[in-house]
């Protein structure tokens, strides 16, 4: 093209400038019409690589007239630029003015206990009160402590009640907390008040109220002239301080080797009330609380002297009373990392942690 031509080409491309400059939304669409137009492949940019092609007479006038437009068109480009940061800062000190430091701030998602570790949490304090300490036991167990040293040798159909998971070293997961009864007649004698907390494991079908994995508590009192009152009068305190009322309870025999005699203490199931459902297996009634005066025998294998002493024991299901407390309707929910089974933070009341 000759001269004339590039002006007119210079000219038509000037033209086109104010109008895309203003519809370019962002500084970013800013800084690519930019390139677009002044860089090396751009519309006005381009042109400077023609320049070796005009007379050489004729070179300089044609630099100039691109070098000028370009000029131009940069400082147009500069302006919307500022345009687009004073709207920034503006932008900016309305957001500031709009910011009030004196109002409550977002409400942040709390986190409370598992219902489980609360409800064990207010057996502990209860229990505290009476004088229990508080003990733990191994999760994996020997043969002797979950089943000798509880009265059940391995010939006994007793071993039968509680489907176990051996373990290939020969030591089982321990499918109640009873051998701690055990240990801690080892480890402290007579008089003896403990309970101890811990999960259980068992080899089961699982249902609304049975799962292989949950937690029992176990209560052992030892001390002289313990008898069957004194366990149930404890054990109905136990119930009415967790559940904040008078629960309704009913005791019947059960048989457990390592208690003579041995008896069952079911609560009003909460979830029906009492009425029958698939949580109580439609009996209106909760197993929470087997019990019993420990058997001479496992008094003996602790090396507690008969003569004098007798004692009781209980094997409270933690897992089921912090379901009836909290009216969870199915165990599953409990292990499995499940959001709706974790309480209020309104109904923990006091054991929140944060
Ligand atoms: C026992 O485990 C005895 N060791 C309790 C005991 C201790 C009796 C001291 C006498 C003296 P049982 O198998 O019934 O007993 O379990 C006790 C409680 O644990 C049951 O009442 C129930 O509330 C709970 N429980 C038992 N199996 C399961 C399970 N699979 N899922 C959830 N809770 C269970």
């Amino acid at each position: 093209m000759d001269f004339d031509e590039l002006q007119n080409t210079i000219r038509t491309i000037e033209a086109k400038v104010p109008g895309v400059l203003s519809d370019a939304g962002s500084i970013d669409a800013l800084r690519s019409l930019e390139s677009g137009i002044l860089g090396k492949k751009g519309s006005l940019g381009s042109l400077i690589a023609t320049i070796g092609r005009y007379p050489q007479d004729q070179r300089g006038k044609v630099g100039q007239a691109i070098n000028a437009a370009k000029g131009r068109i940069k400082g147009l480009i500069e302006k919307r630029f500022k345009e687009f940061q004073a709207a920034d800062a503006a932008e900016e000190v309305d957001a500031a003015a709009a910011f009030d430091p004196t109002l409550p701030g977002d409400p942040i998602p709390m986190g409370a206990v598992h219902p489980v570790t609360a409800v064990q949490w207010e057996v502990e304090r209860i229990f505290e009160r009476l004088g229990f300490t508080v003990e733990a036991g191994p999760a994996m167990e020997t043969e002797y402590n979950n089943f000798d040293a509880l009265n059940i040798p391995d010939t006994h159909p007793a071993r039968d009640m509680q489907d176990t998971f051996w373990l290939t070293n020969g030591m089982v997961l321990r499918t109640h907390t009873s051998p701690v009864q055990h240990r801690s007649m080892l480890k402290f004698g007579a008089p003896l008040r403990v309970i101890a907390p811990g999960q259980c494991f068992r080899y089961e079908t699982v249902d609304a109220s049975h799962d292989t994995t949950f937690y029992q508590i176990e209560g052992l009192l030892i001390d002289r002239d313990i008898s069957i009152p004194n366990l149930i009068a404890m054990a109905k305190l136990l119930l009415n301080e967790v559940m904040q009322r008078e629960v309704k309870v009913r005791v019947r025999p059960g048989y457990f080797p390592f208690v003579e005699p041995g008896i069952e203490i079911d609560m009003n199931c909460e979830i029906c009330d009492g009425v029958g459902c698939a949580t109580c297996k439609q009996s209106g009634w909760v197993e929470v609380l087997p019990a019993g005066m420990v058997h001479p025998s496992v008094l003996k294998a602790g090396g507690i002297d008969t003569e004098q002493y007798t004692g009781f024991a209980f094997g409270l299901g933690l897992t089921r009373l912090a379901m009836m407390k909290y009216g969870i309707r199915d165990i599953r929910v409990l292990n499995t990392g499940d959001l709706r089974a974790l309480v209020s933070p309104r109904r923990l009341g006091g054991v929140l942690l944060c």
